[in-house]
């Protein structure tokens, strides 16, 4: 009798499981305290099932926080006394899912489709269609990526840059006349590395769209971008996460970011499927790898993997910027992610913490901020990933400057913003605003990086001539761009910085660049404390020389929270402590660059300790005010009610669960 009672006690749970409503609640920290609940939550928050929809800041700045209805209500409880304004922002994703992306495509499917719009717009079309305003498989954009191609071979070609770890390949499509070419500078866009943000896919599918037409009715712009540069367009960088969040409507599936690498399940002490494992791709890239905002937890939403680049699709990445037909000519590397609309730059994993070329970056970047928000007012804020998100390590973006070699780099999260609430499950009706405004925005990245390249090649133009003119008459005059012409002239006093200037990607030399330079050089100097090389070149060779430096205006403070790192009476870890103050006063950091990151790994340790204990503290301080002693009668869980309901067995066959897990549940054995 008992196994069958444990079997339908077991069946009648699973069934409970599918059904688990899932809420969002939004709260905005007001007071240093409430964000240091937030962060702990952040970091700790999955071993309770808090899925972070938009993680915590700073003060004034919302959170949006996903979980079972019963964990959002013992939050909002917690929230509301602690003063924390909070809403329940949707009740029941799943009811939500079916809405936006299941009745929505139904309900779509008999009106006049965003071709037809197009069409009366006027203009030549695309040959090759796709349903914009909708969301599609990966088999879908495939396909239609394949088709572009074949109508349009002379400028556009579809490449695998990898395969993933379920055997998909990583497809890219490649936009720029004669598609042999492998001479021209490179503007980099990939979407979809985390597999839930569908909006950071259609707007990567947008953007070649708007290169297709824009070419197919002779824009003048358009027609010299492409003539120009060579694009590469990876819109799902992450296929089997985004299959995945396409298999079912559970949130627990639609919401899923990583990949689907290493996944391990097992059954919890209710026999429900606890799985764990998937990379956020995100954090798999190797600069700062595994530093602060990343976790070693494989069921972290923010597990950044075994090593650096152990994930296929992050390697694949690493290789195409490293393969000879990008390395050294990526000019824009923009990556789309969804939300909170944040036009981001490096670098993103500490705060405090930019690129030596930071004024160009930030001048191209505010003006595509404008161009971006000129559209449908949509307000954007502009910074790195640390000073106005949260400091995260291993980031695609902050390794594309540091180490690949990129120049304009941005991380664009998209809409929906602070005043909508229904975050990654974005209604479908603004994906096309959506697109056409942040195509404005890259149009002005594209436009930088054409103008430079276009001095470029005048002032190449010129050197080959005066080259020509001083060299003897028969020598051939084919060297193109990207060899090396050596000038027959003396060395003065700014080459150096020449030197620097090229092998740092930039693409200029003119004096009035150099001046340019030292201006910047000098603005650099007094904004920042210390100036160092990134370490990694102290340890391993690059595969390739590329060259990004980093300006840090302090030393590096590890920050999920906005505080330094506080010295913790902490007996078993005396030896570390008395050095900092020491290494943080010693003004030659250029000289010793390793110390920088050995101190700032130690005060993570000390940090994380640290964070582990408060979060411990604040846990039994917050979640669990009343005494246990006091044994009160708290349902704290439905799932105990339903254990002891279900299986009147449960006390004997399961005491030490249930004394563990439901020990303030009513009717408890
Ligand atoms: C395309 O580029 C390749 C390599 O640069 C060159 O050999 C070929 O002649 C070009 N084709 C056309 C049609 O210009
Ligand atoms: C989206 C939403 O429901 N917002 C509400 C959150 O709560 C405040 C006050 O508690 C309301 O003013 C908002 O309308
Ligand atoms: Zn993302």
């Amino acid at each position: 009798m008992r196994p069958l009672l444990l079997l339908a006690a077991v069946v009648c749970i699973t069934v409970a499981v599918e059904e688990d409503v899932f809420t969002v609640i939004r709260t905005t920290p007001m007071e240093e305290e409430h964000l240091q609940l937030l962060n702990l939550l952040f970091k700790e928050g999955h071993k309770q099932n808090l899925d972070f929809w938009k993680s915590p800041t700073g003060l004034g700045y919302s959170v949006d926080i996903m979980s079972t209805k019963d964990k959002i209500e013992e939050l909002q409880k917690l929230f509301t006394s602690l003063h924390m304004p909070n809403n329940r922002t949707i009740e029941d994703v799943q009811q939500l899912i079916i809405d936006r992306e299941v009745n929505a495509k139904k309900r779509q499917e008999g009106l006049g489709s965003f071709a037809k719009r197009m069409r009366d717009e006027g203009g030549a079309m695309n040959k090759a269609k796709y349903q914009f305003g909708e969301y599609h498989g990966y088999g879908e954009i495939v396909r239609w990526l394949n088709e572009i191609a074949q109508e349009y071979p002379q400028y556009a070609r579809v490449l695998s840059i990898g395969t993933t770890f379920e055997g998909r390949n990583i497809i890219a499509i490649k936009i720029g006349t004669n598609t042999s070419r492998t001479d021209k500078k490179v503007v980099w866009i990939d979407g979809g590395i985390h597999a839930r943000e569908w909006g950071a896919i259609h707007t990567a599918l947008y953007f070649i769209e708007q290169l297709i037409v824009g070419y197919e009715n002779r824009d003048p712009m358009i027609v010299s971008w492409v003539d120009t540069l060579n694009f590469y367009i990876v819109p799902v960088l992450n296929p089997d996460g985004f299959e995945y969040t396409r298999s079912d409507v559970t949130p627990m599936k639609r919401l899923w970011r990583k990949n689907r690498a290493g996944i391990t399940c097992s059954k919890d002490q209710w026999f429900r499927d606890r799985c764990c494992g998937g990379v956020d791709l995100n954090r798999n890239f190797d600069f700062h790898w595994g530093g602060s905002g990343s976790s070693d937890d494989p069921c972290s939403e923010i597990y950044q993997g075994s090593t650096a680049f152990s994930e296929m699709e992050s390697q694949a990445v690493r290789n195409m910027m490293f393969s000879s037909e990008l390395s050294g000519k990526v000019q824009a590397f923009i990556t789309l992610h969804t939300y909170s609309q944040m036009w981001i730059h490096p670098f993103s994993h500490a705060r405090k913490s930019v690129p030596e070329d930071i004024a160009e970056l930030k001048s191209v970047g505010e003006r595509a901020v404008a161009a971006l928000e000129g559209v449908y007012g949509t307000k954007y804020r502009f910074g790195t990933g640390a000073d106005i998100l949260y400091p995260s390590s291993g980031g695609s973006d902050d390794w594309a400057k540091a180490k690949g070699g990129a120049k304009y780099v941005y991380l664009l999260e998209l809409r929906p913003g602070e005043e909508v609430w229904d975050g990654f499950v974005l209604d479908a009706r603004q994906l096309i605003p959506m697109g056409k405004e942040t195509w404005e925005g890259i149009k002005v990245v594209i436009g930088a990086v054409y103008s430079s390249e276009q001095a470029n090649l005048q002032r190449d133009q010129i050197t080959q001539a005066q080259i020509d003119q001083r060299t003897r008459p028969g020598r051939p005059t084919n060297k193109r761009r990207g060899h090396t012409i050596r000038r027959p002239r003396t060395r003065r006093p700014g080459d150096r910085i020449r030197q620097m200037i090229v092998r740092s990607g930039r693409v200029t030399g003119r004096s009035e660049e150099r001046e340019e330079r030292a201006r910047l050089e000098g603005e650099a100097q007094l904004m920042r404390g210390v100036v160092h090389r990134p370490t990694h070149r102290h340890r391993s060779k690059p595969i390739r020389p590329p060259v990004a430096r980093i300006v840090t205006q302090r030393p590096l403070v590890d920050s999920t929270t906005q505080q330094p790192p506080q010295v913790v009476q902490q007996p078993q870890q005396p030896v570390q402590q008395p050095r900092r103050p020491v290494q943080q006063q010693q003004p030659q950091q250029t000289a010793r660059p390793v110390q920088p990151q050995q101190q700032s790994f130690q005060q993570q340790q000390t940090f994380q300790q640290q964070q582990q204990r408060n979060f411990q503290q604040q846990q039994q301080r917050f979640m669990q005010p009343q005494q246990p002693q006091q044994q009160q009668c708290r349902d704290t869980s439905p799932w105990c009610r339903a254990w002891l309901r279900q299986n009147p067995d449960v006390c004997r066959v399961s005491s030490i669960y249930m004394s563990r897990e439901c020990r303030f549940t009513c009717r408890f054995c």
